[in-house]
């Protein structure tokens, strides 16, 4: 039911409550199921009646929890988690509950839409599909005709199970660009080449000792509603000490054993100095050093010698004693993990942070074992076939030479890139993206680009939601939110490996198409009889046929059902059930389930071993290719790596100039700050997801604004108090804000939480209730808007963090912005953001000297001096790309 538009009189009031004791005591039955149950069923407060369950998996973030979806009368009216999850347990967060409000936003599009103005002018036309397809088809054909790779897709999250690819593919082009460079990708460089997976899976739940460096895993990173419980666990029944470097009081720290502030961007310090207390301690694992990494023990312990708690101290403000403590704690508790997110990666040199903090787990020998460092575990499903072939061509934005390692592309370039005339754009495709709100110089640089025609001549946004970007297109294809589409899912957020699914709860509402649809629909637009060999990869039936061809034939999935048994279920396998009394999933014998260790242990069969050859060094190969590694006699699967060993020494880092050997370079603007300056940090919070949720009611309502935090001691020096309007400048821009003055962070550290200062998505997110209505463009509208009581939207950050890209790994260094904060001037304003293109532009073409072929590369890296430098690499591979 629609409690929005019921209105409770006195007389409902007492019928709905006279109904409530009369089914109470006529159905001790029902009363067993609402109380007993630990959810997967859902009743209606008024009637009693049961209300329709659908199993999904949920996507107002990307965390792809388990969920149940609850329906009356056709209304998604609750949200909670799906007990049969391995990895939810039946809990979901705040963000999770209120997903319905992306289908019930009343400034969704649910038609297609044409610019009349100019771009961004915000007039538009509604146009049938068909129209749209058509001048979507033609622009296609045309750009085609010129070279497939002016056609780009620029995707933010992607969960649709490889359909964006087989789009472009389809179509010829490889200009596609991701968010990864904005999200974790330095992360994920500094671990794939040592170890091989992008991430850990640590197993909170059975350690004894957990070193989180900057991950706010409590309210908000990557998997923090089945990580906290697992944390949780860990810390109530397992006494597990959670200790915690961050800048500010997250409250991952304030919930933490410790909290050790640190200055920012020195955590890899910090961690080779922990590193060199446990080498020089002699306490650490040296059987499994010798046995599993491409380092002896005596090679390490010299290498770390140089990296004294003297030195970190200086460089972190972490005191001495503190890291030779830790040091001792960390490697004396067994089991013990680290874990990491992105308080050590956004940086100039991420990459070494990240790599820094893994090697606590390997030289401890931490990995893979019960309570340590695992590694990820997820599950795949095929493709239907046929499936195009790659593009033939690479893009020059896509694959870029000056950062050959950074695997997971540099987005956050492409604005500078395209405006450089490196890569001409004729047609235009985002999807689930909104670079204008959420990139570094957001609309001073993105707005910037879709403004300009001449850049990007055709814009098409795929979205349910007018926003920063979608605003800015010329035309918009209304997707589906996630309770209206079918998706494949699967997620490392367990030591559990499950395979799940996302169907629609309810029909899709008003002319909107799911991404899979509308795709389709372009190609069969674009090729109506097959003639041009590119209709032959869309031929499916509908979203279920499409997931049948995932699902169907999966091992150990098909015996059960296929996709109907992730239909009934929504997540497969399920490895046992809820237990009330601790929350944990146990066997059918009542005990925890428990998962599986030492993946890397895994013994290669005879089959496996026909044809392969030991080499020297235990190196198992076969058909050219390393399958294995032979130790004390047995051969093992080891490390997904090339070698399958971890590489402590990663070779492929020092053909580029960069140190193979764990290290740590200080941001050198960092190195001499003015006593009135200090770095911006931008963060994230329990119940906001970047740029989609702000015109979510219930989660507005809880947090709409966001003041800047400081240090007391600093808003002293300032002579800053809370609620004082403060400038905040930048090399590229100044904003002005509010202040929030207290002990919780760095006295060098200002924090600022990102979500909030729209300009241009619904008007919940911009306060735009009173000048404008709601239901524009199909949706009905809310009345429960006309109750907002807050006045605060926030003020965004982003035009004024320029770019920084880590030479390595391509992250952003948003966690490395110099600002100047006083007291705001009688011209400020609360909510001014000012930033200019030139400006930002500067700032590109200065990280661009830190790039192995820029001319800061070597005057980092003096201890690379053998290196010859980036002509003898492109010399090397035969004149680079
Ligand atoms: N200052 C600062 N900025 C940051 C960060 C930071 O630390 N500091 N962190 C960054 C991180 S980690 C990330 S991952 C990026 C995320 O950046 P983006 O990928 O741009 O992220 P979102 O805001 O999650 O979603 C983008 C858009 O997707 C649209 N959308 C939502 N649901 C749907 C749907 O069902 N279908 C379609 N087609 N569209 C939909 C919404 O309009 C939303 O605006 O932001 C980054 N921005
Ligand atoms: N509720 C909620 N959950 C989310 C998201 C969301 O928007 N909302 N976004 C999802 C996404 S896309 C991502 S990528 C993850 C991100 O997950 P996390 O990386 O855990 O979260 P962030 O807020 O990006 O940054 C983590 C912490 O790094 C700290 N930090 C900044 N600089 C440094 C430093 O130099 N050293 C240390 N040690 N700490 C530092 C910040 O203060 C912050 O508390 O979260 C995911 N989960
Ligand atoms: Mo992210």
């Amino acid at each position: 039911m629609d409690m929005l538009n019921f209105k409770i009189s006195r007389r409902t009031f007492l019928q709905a409550s006279a109904a409530t004791t009369a089914a109470a005591a006529a159905s001790p039955k029902l009363l067993k199921a609402m109380e007993v149950e630990l959810g997967g069923k859902d009743f209606s407060p008024v009637n009693y009646t049961e209300r329709k369950a659908i199993p999904i998996t949920c996507h107002v973030c990307n965390i792809q929890d388990g969920a149940m979806a609850y329906v009356e009368n056709g209304r998604i009216v609750k949200l909670e988690g799906n007990p049969e999850h391995v990895s939810t347990r039946g809990r979901l967060c705040a963000k999770g509950n209120s997903g319905m409000w992306y289908s019930y936003d009343p400034d969704r599009i649910l038609y297609p839409l044409k610019r009349v103005g100019k771009r961004g002018e915000g007039k538009w036309k509604r146009i049938t599909w068909d129209e749209a397809l058509t001048e979507i088809a033609q622009k296609l054909d045309a750009a085609l005709k010129e070279d497939p790779n002016t056609i780009m897709l620029k995707y933010g999250r992607n969960r649709s199970g490889g359909v964006i690819d087989r789009f472009m593919n389809t179509l010829g082009s490889a200009t596609v660009m991701n968010h990864t460079s904005v999200c974790e990708s330095s992360k994920k460089i500094g671990m794939e080449p040592t170890w091989g997976p992008d991430i850990e899976t640590p197993d909170f739940a059975n350690a004894k000792y957990i070193l989180n460096f900057g991950s706010n895993l409590m309210e908000a990173a990557y998997f923090h509603n089945p990580y906290s419980q697992r944390l949780a666990d860990g810390m109530a029944d397992n006494k597990a000490k959670l200790v915690t470097f961050d800048v500010r009081l997250s409250n991952t720290a304030g919930r933490s054993d410790e909290w050790i502030p640190v200055f920012p961007g020195t955590d890899g310090a910090v961690a080779l100095a922990l590193g060199h207390v446990i080498l020089r301690d002699d306490l650490q694992d040296s059987d499994f050093i010798e046995t599993w990494t491409n380092v002896t023990v005596a090679e390490l312990k010299a290498h770390y010698q140089q990296f004294t708690p003297e030195w970190a101290s200086k460089l972190s403000g972490v005191p001495v004693e503190t890291i030779e403590r830790i040091a001792r704690e960390f490697a004396t508790t067994k089991p013990a993990t680290t874990y990491t997110y992105r308080g050590p990666a956004k940086h100039l040199y991420g990459s070494y942070n990240e790599k820094a903090t893994m090697m606590l787990p390997i030289m401890t020998g931490n990995i893979e074992v019960r309570g340590g460092y695992c590694m990820p575990r997820g599950m795949g499903w095929p493709q239907p076939q046929p499936e195009p072939p790659k593009p033939a061509k690479h893009s020059w934005i896509a694959d870029h030479p000056d950062y050959p390692l950074a695997h997971h592309k540099v987005s956050h370039l492409t604005p500078f890139w395209i405006a450089e005339g490196k890569q001409k754009i004729n047609v235009y495709f985002s999807y689930q993206d909104n670079a204008v709100y959420t990139n570094p110089g957001s609309d001073a640089v993105w707005g910037k680009l879709y403004r300009d025609e001449k850049l990007i001549p055709f814009y098409v946004s795929m979205s349910p939601f007018m926003g920063e970007e979608t605003a800015l297109a010329d035309i918009i294809l209304p997707d589906c939110p996630y309770l209206e589409r079918w998706e494949p899912e699967s997620m490392p957020n367990s030591l559990w490996p499950w395979l799940g699914i996302r169907q629609p709860v309810i029909k899709s509402l008003g002319e909107s198409r799911e991404n899979r649809i509308m795709m389709r629909d372009i190609i069969h637009k674009l090729d109506p009889d097959g003639k041009r060999g590119m209709k032959q990869y869309w031929n499916f039936k509908d979203g279920e046929d499409y997931m049948r061809q995932h699902f169907d034939n999966v091992p150990g999935l098909k015996e059960v059902g296929g996709l109907d048994f992730l239909k009934k279920h929504g997540v497969f396998p399920i490895y046992g059930k809820l237990d009330p009394g601790t929350g944990k999933i146990v066997d059918k014998t009542g005990r925890e389930i428990q998962p599986e260790y030492g993946l890397h242990k895994k013994e290669l069969s005879s089959a496996d071993m026909t044809g392969a050859v030991v080499e020297k060094g235990g190196a198992i190969v076969k058909n050219g290719k390393t399958i294995g590694v032979q130790r004390k006699g047995k051969n093992y699967a080891g490390f997904p790596t090339k070698n399958r060993i971890i590489n402590v020494r990663v070779d492929e880092w020092a053909d580029f100039g960069f140190n193979p050997m764990p290290t740590f370079k200080q941001i050198p603007w960092h190195k001499e700050m003015k006593d009135d300056e200090m770095i911006l940090t931008t963060y994230k919070i329990n119940v906001h997801k970047q740029s989609r949720t702000a015109a979510v009611k219930w989660l507005a309502e809880i947090m709409h604004s966001n003041p800047v935090w400081m240090n007391t001691e600093t808003g002293k020096k300032l002579g800053i108090k809370t609620g004082d309007l403060v400038r905040v400048e930048s090399k590229v821009g100044h904003m002005v804000t509010k202040a929030y003055v207290f002990e919780g962070i760095h006295p060098k550290v200002v924090a600022i939480p990102t979500a909030f200062g729209h300009w241009a998505y619904g008007r919940l997110a911009q306060l735009k209730l009173k000048s404008e209505k709601g239901g524009a463009w199909g949706a009905q509208d809310d009345p429960d808007l006309n109750n907002v009581w807050w006045e605060d939207k926030g003020v965004h950050p982003n035009q004024i963090i320029p770019v920084v890209v880590d030479p390595i790994g391509g992250s952003q260094g948003w966690f490395d912005t110099v600002v100047k904060v006083t007291k705001a001037g009688p011209n400020d304003k609360y909510g001014d953001v000012q930033a200019s293109w030139d400006k930002h532009v500067e700032a590109y073409k200065e990280t661009m000297r830190y790039a192995y072929t820029g001319d800061l590369h070597r005057k980092m890296h003096p201890e690379m001096a053998s290196w010859g430098g980036p002509e003898s690499v492109r010399h090397k591979e035969g004149g680079g790309h």
